[in-house]
């Protein structure tokens, strides 16, 4: 039996996919997307599965779906899916999201070229560029982000040990830069980030304690970005980001970016005001911006965070219409 019909609009930023689905929408309770990210996860999840991973996806797959605003300022919300769950934010998917939804009418701005969203990790602002029926190019104001942890040693078993930060920029990462047991992406296969990144990653999150202070939900190490030299001489910075079980960011990663930006601003590197051009491991490039700084109070006290920007452009490049029919042994997905 069919347990449900999703049309969707295919695109990606700067090469990591983005799945729009503009049909199928589940009814999901609650009043922040937060509170709906949850809900989702507890009773809709299949709908993630069928559609992320094979055979309908694939390991880097991730999506939307645009629901009404959840706040009165706002223009509409976004539930992120990938093949990792439901991230609290997603900047590539933004991007993408944005593209898709402006050239095929699906959201109406209150201001032509601006737009005001609710996603599970707060509410961020969009500016995009249009030429005759297609978006140029998304410039996304992202929940502010902050650096959670630094200088920290891990023991990776079989590496030895990683010096590393953890930052947030809308989903927590572990960053390595490149020292005695890591020489850069640079220097290193994409089998070797497959392999160790979900090692770090578990060894991280077991001993670093990550809580958003202002929404509890948004926890533990989800990403691993791993840095090094950059491909092109305009780039300050280059990464690949890890995500899921066997995933390497195509995009610069806009949450990453926005952590790493964090992260250097919080030891010195850049300050207010400062732009960083960074770049993802096939290349494409997202510019980032430290647009504000601000300090949150928390129940353990302040924190000093930044508002960062990041700009970057998608292509749709297609439209399909997808069924998950339970007679389906692979309706839900696999993995190997
Ligand atoms: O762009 O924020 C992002 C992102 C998260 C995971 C993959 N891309």
């Amino acid at each position: 039996m069919i347990k449900g019909t999703f049309f969707c609009i295919d695109a990606h930023t700067c090469g990591n996919p983005v799945r729009l689905v503009t049909s199928g929408h589940p009814n999901l309770q609650g009043v922040t997307m937060s509170e709906k990210r949850q809900n989702f996860l507890q009773y809709h999840d299949w709908i993630r599965r069928g559609l992320m991973f094979e055979p309908r996806g694939h390991d880097m797959m991730s999506g939307a779906f645009i629901y009404p605003p959840c706040s009165e300022n706002s223009d509409a919300s976004i539930l992120f899916i990938e093949t990792s769950g439901c991230l609290p934010m997603c900047g590539h998917g933004t991007i993408g999201t944005v593209t898709a939804a402006i050239e095929n009418g699906l959201i109406t701005p209150k201001v032509k070229g601006q737009l005001t969203l609710d996603v599970p990790a707060g509410q961020i602002h969009v500016e995009y560029q249009q030429k005759d029926s297609k978006v140029t190019s998304v410039k996304l104001h992202n929940v502010a982000a902050y650096l959670a942890h630094q200088n920290v040693v891990l023991n990776v078993p079989g590496l030895g040990e990683l010096y590393v930060d953890v930052s947030y920029g809308g989903n927590y990462y572990v960053i390595v830069e490149p020292q005695a047991k890591f020489p850069g992406i640079d220097q290193w296969s994409a089998s070797d980030i497959l392999h160790w990144s979900p090692i770090v990653r578990a060894v991280a999150d077991e001993l670093l304690e990550c809580i958003h202070p202002q929404d509890p939900t948004v926890n533990g190490i989800t990403h691993v970005l791993w840095t090094g030299k950059p491909q092109k001489q305009d780039s300050d910075g280059a990464n690949a980001v890890f995500y899921g079980d066997k995933a390497i960011d195509r995009s610069p990663c806009g949450t990453g970016t926005s952590a790493r930006m964090a992260q250097l601003f919080a030891k010195g590197h850049l300050t207010l005001g400062d732009s960083f051009t960074h770049e993802s491991y096939i290349g494409s490039q997202f510019i980032g911006k430290v647009e504000d700084v601000i300090d949150v109070n928390t129940p353990t006290g302040v924190i000093k965070m930044i508002k960062p920007s990041i700009a970057g452009w998608a292509k749709v490049y297609g439209k399909n219409c997808i069924t998950i029919d339970d007679d389906d042994p692979y309706a839900f997905g696999f993995t190997v």
